[in-house]
């Protein structure tokens, strides 16, 4: 019998830390070595001119989330994984959302139950406190986190999710206390609130509405007060999605001050304009609701800054926030009440499939990041700041074989045409980029290969995590 199940040769092999010439053998799914030379393997697969990167993990999509009336998510869990195994990722973490009233408990468990059996990647699932009874803070959120859903995220924002300073300050305590990874979405919902009724009153509802209704500020002050609840309760939290300088500047005030904060950014706001929502050149009037997220898009000085924050190393994350919706649909971005006001847009884009090329060609390609740091924004610090570390998140004997084969040199330009995702368009419609994802590997096995999906949906797994603070690197 072959030493080992499969060998990737003559490839560079890429880590957080380090650029080596190296095979990579694999047994059992696992890798079993990284050497000089790996002979002896049942099935060989040539990396010759090519990166062998950790298989990308996006830790912060949404799929098959409930969406409000009449509002359907693009993505079910075999379109969201198809799509994210042909962009190179071979993990992703969902979020189960606990609609109000309803148990958490319940909302995870038939989560988790429309993820098993459907899935290309492995995924991992975080949950959505909305409603935080005494029943959630004191049996249910700690008995979810005891079973493996040690990560949640928290709304200061969104009619149906948003959590007042008082909520905010007791789910804290309850990650305080278990060890549990709070994510807290940080713009203020009675400001926002107050900016769409005015501009609704100004007559101001096209699609551009929505960014001018989320002004930088917004972020900022509720970056501020969430930085202050989490100072009060002592609990190290993760400020997401941040879009702006003014938001990134209260997370750098807080390590300046000896403070543990986390902070992530996405594609969206290193790349796209709030122009955009503007839609012009386009005679559709709702084209800019494609670009409609929360955050905005923010403008030219802003992408500069958040750039700046990931070399600085304010950023230890680069995730998709994959929101899709589809844009010719009634249950999507043109539904019926969209039409009449930006506020009823569903917020969110596709990006799930798009995030490693956009962020490897603007940050690797133009110089303004290594390829070590790719690695740690893409795949390693996820793994670490979300418990799948040393399970995922590097390539070295004991990790599973999650692996990237990815060209440095290959040039593209992302259609819509050539993605796997449920949406029916990109934001990054015509976008060029040099390098791209050319197989993905998870535990082992080939997902995806030169730009096709093989492979039944069920191979992904669903993965539990326990509690660890230990060991993150920026
Ligand atoms: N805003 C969110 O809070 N989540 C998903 C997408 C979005 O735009
Ligand atoms: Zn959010
Ligand atoms: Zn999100």
């Amino acid at each position: 019998m072959p030493a080992f199940d499969l060998a990737i040769r003559g490839g560079t092999v890429v880590t957080a830390t380090d650029t080596i010439r190296a095979d990579v053998g694999v047994r059992g799914g696992r890798i079993a070595a990284v050497a000089d030379r790996i002979a002896d393997a049942a099935r060989v697969i040539d990396a010759g001119g090519l990166l062998v990167l950790p298989g990308g993990i996006d830790s912060h999509v949404h799929i098959a989330q409930p969406s409000g009336p009449g509002i359907v998510m693009a993505d079910d869990f075999a379109s969201a994984t198809r799509a994210a195994a042909a962009g190179g990722n071979t993990c992703v973490m969902p979020f189960a959302l606990q609609p109000r009233g309803a148990s958490l408990c319940e909302a995870a468990t038939a989560y988790r139950a429309q993820a098993v059996g459907r899935c290309h990647v492995d995924v991992a699932i975080h949950l959505i406190v909305s409603d935080p009874t005494p029943a959630v803070l004191g049996q249910e959120l700690p008995a979810l986190i005891a079973a493996g859903y040690t990560s949640f995220k928290v709304f200061m924002t969104y009619d149906d999710l948003v959590l007042n300073d008082r909520q905010i300050l007791d789910v804290f305590a309850v990650a305080r206390s278990t060890g549990a990874r709070v994510m807290v979405h940080a713009e203020g919902y009675d400001a926002i609130r107050h900016m769409t009724e005015r501009l609704e009153r100004a007559g101001q509802t096209s699609p551009y509405g929505h960014a001018l209704s989320r002004p930088e500020l917004v972020e900022r002050e509720a970056t501020h007060r969430a930085i202050s609840h989490a100072e009060l309760v002592d609990l190290p939290i993760v400020i997401v999605h941040v879009s702006g300088r003014e938001a990134m500047e209260q997370v750098a005030w807080t390590r300046a001050r000896g403070l543990e904060i986390h902070a992530e950014t996405c594609p969206q706001y290193l790349t796209l304009n709030a122009e955009a929502m503007k839609g012009l050149g386009s005679d559709d009037a709702m084209a800019g609701a494609k670009y409609v997220c929360s955050p905005p898009p923010r403008d030219a000085g802003n992408q500069a800054a958040i750039w700046s924050g990931l070399q600085r190393g304010v950023f230890e994350i680069v995730y998709s926030d994959h929101c899709p919706f589809r844009y010719a649909d009634e249950a999507g971005k043109l539904n019926p009440r969209g039409r009449t006001s930006f506020r009823w847009i569903p917020n969110g884009i596709p990006g799930i499939e798009t995030r490693l090329p956009v962020l490897f060609s603007e940050g690797v390609s133009k110089g303004r990041i290594s390829l070590n740091r790719f690695v740690a924004l893409t795949a390693t610090n996820h793994a670490k700041l979300y418990g799948l570390y040393p399970r995922k998140g590097s390539i070295g004997p004991g990790f599973d074989a999650d692996l990237t084969l990815w060209d440095p040199n290959r040039c593209e330009t992302i259609r819509q045409e050539n993605l796997h995702h449920g949406a029916d368009y990109t934001p990054w419609e015509g976008f060029p980029v040099t390098g791209w994802p050319v197989m993905t590997i998870v535990r082992g096995e080939v997902v995806a290969e030169a730009g096709r999906v093989v492979g039944e949906p069920g191979w992904g797994q669903v993965i539990d995590r326990t509690v660890d603070r230990g060991g993150m690197a920026a």
